[in-house]
């Protein structure tokens, strides 16, 4: 049996909402806003915390869900529109960070691209899911570093409209799961500091049912501009300089400095070694030396990377959008000329018809009036036979009535 199914009802409501309402006043909204109906969400978490099945199962959409440790979600993908509550909901599939396709600066980049790119097209985020695994025995490394990255690009006025959803709950024990509800909700070092901001946290078990709950919960916030929004977009800093950016620069400058130390630490010990003429051990120091000036010149890379590539890719962006927009003017043009052709084609038509139908009903008229012409001469020339005839008649009877006196 499921251990989803004894995730009885009275637990599931007690763990069902936990964070402040957001009865508060929003933090910094924005004016502009999708349409009323029309409902956007992202959707965040580690890779394999279950958001592309999430989504597949709330939209009836087909992404590609994982199988083992490794990723699918390619970037960021969209999920086909949905009808909830009267409203059209889109989701937003995002990667994580810890990508097995993509570094981190390549994940911060992909999500930059896109939501600098759809706030500016006047697209506004009504939620923001970030998904936790409550299976997981500890918020480890992994976990963190992405709620961290998460918690810098909404910024604490993103967080009233985040939902940090547990899944997996078939995985633990009711009481196994509940007691994680209770650590993370009230550890610093957990999501506390965001739920105070906020953030609400609510169950996934996998069903339709508290899928659209969810979707349901984050249709009813106020659109929000997360941080990384505002700060691209309107403060028009480039990523290195947002908060997400200046964290995981701060990462990979920690990462530079470890790799450096331990590179000298080896130099040292290959020194002493080929010293001491061990040409074996040389030769592993040596090996290990160029995988660890590999792994500084990748980090070093990354930081190059995160200074440039968002910028580089926004312009390439903007010029592709810049196509596509004047693509769709132009496929506009050409439809409205269509139509107008065909809007005339269609009066010329119908004014042929009626010309055509007058036409005919001259004609008929016409065939009619003749008709009636001839009937008058037939009865014209009737009568004036019928008068000529007996005058004739008369004339001859006369005639002859002299012809015989004579
Ligand atoms: N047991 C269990 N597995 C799940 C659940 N949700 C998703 N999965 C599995 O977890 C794996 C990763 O899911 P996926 O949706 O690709 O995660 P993503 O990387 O966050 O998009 C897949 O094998 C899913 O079938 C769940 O609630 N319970
Ligand atoms: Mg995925």
């Amino acid at each position: 049996m499921s251990t989803s199914a004894t995730y009885s009802r009275s637990s599931r409501e007690s763990a069902s909402l936990i964070g402040q309402r957001r009865d508060m006043p929003p933090a910094y909204t924005e004016v502009h806003s999708n349409s009323t109906d029309q409902i956007l969400i992202a959707v965040m978490g580690a890779t394999g915390a279950g958001k592309s099945s999430f989504i597949n199962l709330v939209s009836g959409s087909d992404l590609e869900v994982g199988t083992g440790l490794r990723s699918c979600t390619r970037g960021v993908d969209i999920s086909s529109p949905f009808t909830i509550g009267g409203r059209t909901a889109t989701l937003i599939d995002t990667p994580g960070f810890d990508d097995t396709n993509l570094s981190d600066t390549e994940v911060l980049t992909i999500i930059s691209l896109f939501l600098s790119t759809i706030y500016e097209q006047g697209g506004v985020l009504n939620g923001v899911l970030f998904f936790h695994r409550i299976s997981d025995v500890r918020m480890g490394g992994i976990s963190r570093r992405n709620f961290n990255m998460f918690r810098h690009l909404c910024g604490d006025e993103g967080l009233r409209n985040v939902v940090i959803v547990t899944n997996m709950w078939d995985e633990v024990s009711e009481e196994q799961g509940l007691a994680r509800v209770q650590q993370l909700a009230n550890e610093d070092m957990f999501f506390k500091p965001a739920l105070q901001l906020g953030a609400i946290m609510l169950p996934h078990d996998r069903t339709i049912g508290s899928a659209q709950e969810i979707v349901r919960q984050a249709c009813r916030n106020t659109p929000v501009v997360l941080r990384l929004q505002r700060e691209l977009v309107i403060e028009n800093k480039s990523l290195a300089e947002t908060a997400a950016g200046m964290a995981l620069d701060e990462e990979l400058a920690a990462q530079t400095r470890k790799y450096t130390e331990e590179l000298q630490e080896l130099q040292a010990e290959l020194d002493s070694v080929i010293e001491s003429h061990d040409e074996q051990a040389a030769n592993e120091l040596a090996k290990a030396k160029l995988d660890m000036e590999a792994n500084v010149k990748r980090i070093n890379g990354e930081r190059q990377k995160l200074g440039n590539s968002y910028a580089k890719e926004k312009g390439a962006m903007t010029n592709e959008l810049e196509l596509l927009r004047q693509d769709l003017q132009q496929e506009r043009a050409a439809t409205a000329r269509t139509s107008a052709n065909i809007a005339r084609l269609r009066r010329r038509s119908e004014q042929q018809f009626r010309y055509d139908q007058e036409q005919m009903a001259r004609l008929a008229q016409s065939a009619t009036d003749i008709e009636i012409q001839q009937r008058q001469r037939a009865r014209q020339r009737d009568g004036i036979l019928n008068m000529v005839i007996p005058a004739v008649l008369r004339l001859f009877h006369y005639a002859q009535l002299h012809v015989l006196r004579r």
